[in-house]
């Protein structure tokens, strides 16, 4: 049900209604989706890249979310920042503002592209949304960097190298803000069920919820092959003027994609 109370429509109104008054009060989960045709390039015919870049609920498929133009895209390779802002094409998925870009690799290295959205207004929160949102790929064997932070105000630090992850693996991260751990923050899971091949059995399977440790550390075991997101969301520490310019309070997300596959 709480996919229904985003997407902004009068014709949600009733659905949003209904789940406050049954109380409700499972969080909304947004993701910020940053995912590369591969994360691993191992031959030339794999060097260009396409990214997809969406705002969704990525268990249940959607619906999409309107993006607006995102302050920051870039990748972190070697140690430099490259601005690929320019790169972003508009595109519309289900009739909503997202982007992709195509970005090609030539040299052997681990390439950590980051996005930092527009502030999306979610009114059933009545909170200001930030997913700061990042992905590593490797290229031709490099396997260094992939650790590489970007700096990000909210930032999950991989403990576990983030690609050629095996259906089953552990994943372990760091939650940071501005670079320092953070006891038992909240960390959302999802599963990029683009396919639509999983059917929750219940709405609590949707989105799972794990906490980070006194030292800001959490694991999390990704039990099917595909796209695996990690989302750890903080409040900001300001408030943020909404689009009817009231002020009020921010999510800040740091959000990490990871794919699993299958040992066959
Ligand atoms: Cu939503």
């Amino acid at each position: 049900m709480n996919r229904n109370i985003c997407g902004n429509g009068l014709k949600y109104l009733l659905a949003g209604i209904l789940v406050l008054t049954i109380g409700s009060t499972m969080a909304v989960a947004h993701f910020q989706v940053l995912i590369p045709t591969t994360d691993i390039v191992e031959t030339p015919a794999e060097k260009n890249l396409a990214l997809e870049i969406l705002f969704t609920h990525p268990m249940e498929n959607g619906p999409v979310m309107e993006m607006g133009s995102p302050r920051q895209f870039a990748v972190l390779v070697n140690g430099e920042k490259i601005d690929l802002l320019k790169s972003l094409v508009a595109k519309q998925v289900d009739g909503k503002a997202a982007y992709s870009a195509q970005y090609e690799i030539n040299e052997p290295a681990d390439y950590v592209f980051y996005l930092e959205p527009a502030p999306y207004w979610e009114p059933a929160e009545q909170k200001m949304i930030i997913h700061y949102t990042k992905v590593v790929v490797d290229a031709f064997g490099a396997e260094e960097g992939w650790d590489a932070m970007v700096g990000m105000p909210v930032e999950i630090e991989p403990l576990v190298r983030p690609y050629g992850l095996w259906t089953g693996n552990q994943f372990r991260g760091i939650v940071k803000r501005s670079g320092k751990p953070v006891p038992f923050a909240e960390i959302e899971v999802e599963y990029y069920n683009i396919d639509n091949e999983v059917t929750p059995p219940a709405d609590a399977f949707i989105t799972q919820v794990i906490k980070a440790d006194a030292s800001g550390t959490f694991s999390y075991v990704m039990p099917k092959s595909g796209w695996w997101c990690f989302a750890a969301l903080l409040d900001g520490d300001t408030q943020m003027e909404n689009p009817e310019g009231k002020l009020v309070d921010v999510e800040l997300g740091g959000l990490l994609w990871v794919k699993c596959v299958d040992m066959e």
